[in-house]
Order: structure tokens, then C-alpha cells, then sequence
């Protein structure tokens, strides 16, 4: 520590840079691949978040930021699972999905999202974080028995 109160220069020089540094660039050398597991067998213990219960996902909420990767594992030998957005939801009620609910999208926002059907043992395509923000989700065959969890995503 004594050195850099010998170099304010350096030290000036280093701040700059990082505020010079586009954030784009920092977050790609940056980028997180988050794993998400899916089984309600596994994961059978209820976490009590703030918008409601959740069951058979862990973790239940994972923060992860901009441009960051997510890829959802099923740990089940037998159930299908998904990880399916509910658009605008702050708590966990009950969804209106119709079966394009179902259709995988590829990356996660505020629109409807999902990562499409994940056989037993499979892992979904990778799911990208477009935009800040809370987003719930559920899964789109077990939402009625809480499989249900929270990705937060920063800029
Ligand atoms: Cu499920």
C-alpha cells in the first residue's frame, strides 16, 4: 500500500483506464456461465423467497448480470422440466401459458422466455441475459407444485 501512496500518477493512470474501458468489453472478458439444476426429487427443500415459495431449483435465485450465460441441468431421471419467464410477474401467481410458452427462445428478459423442453438428464441451450432486471420463472409442467425461482440480472 505504501508504494501506490508514492504513485499517485500510476494510480490516477489505472482509474482512468478503467472508466475509459468500455463496460461491453468488460463484461465479455467477464461473462459468467451460471448452471441452474432442475428435480424436484433433488432439490425437495422449499426456499421461502420474498414473491412466494419455490421447490426443485437450485439455486432458487441466482444474480447474474448482462450478457451472462445460463444453463438449465435436469437432475431428474424421469421428469421433463423447463424454466419458463412469467412476463411482468413480481410475485408467484398462477400463469397463463399456452403451449408456446414452450417454444425456446434462447436468451431470458422481460418478454416470454423459455428454455423449450428438458428431457431427464439433459441440459437446456444456452440462455443469455438481454436486459436488467427481476425475472421469475417457473417450470411449465410442475409450476403448480412450486417449481418456481428468480434470476436478477444487472447491467
Ligand atoms: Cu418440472
Amino acid at each position: 500500500m505504501s508504494s501506490m501512496v508514492g504513485r499517485p500518477a500510476m494510480v490516477l493512470a489505472a482509474v482512468m483506464l478503467a472508466a475509459l474501458t468500455p463496460a461491453s468489453g468488460l463484461r465479455a472478458a467477464g461473462a459468467q456461465a451460471v448452471q441452474i439444476n432442475l428435480s424436484l426429487d433433488r432439490y425437495a427443500k422449499v426456499a421461502h423467497l420474498a414473491e412466494g415459495d419455490s421447490v426443485g431449483i437450485a439455486p432458487p435465485v441466482v444474480t447474474v448480470h448482462v450478457g451472462d450465460a445460463i444453463v438449465f441441468v435436469n437432475d431428474d431421471a424421469t421428469a421433463h422440466h423447463t424454466a419458463t419467464g412469467l412476463p411482468g410477474a413480481t410475485r408467484f401467481s398462477e400463469p397463463r401459458w399456452s403451449a408456446a410458452a414452450l417454444k425456446p427462445s434462447g436468451s431470458l428478459g422481460p418478454a416470454a422466455w423459455s428454455t423449450g423442453d428438458i428431457a431427464p438428464g439433459a441440459k437446456s441451450a444456452v440462455m443469455v441475459a438481454s436486459t436488467p432486471g427481476t425475472f421469475l420463472y417457473g417450470c411449465f409442467f410442475h409450476y403448480s407444485a412450486g417449481m418456481r425461482g428468480e434470476i436478477i440480472v444487472q447491467p
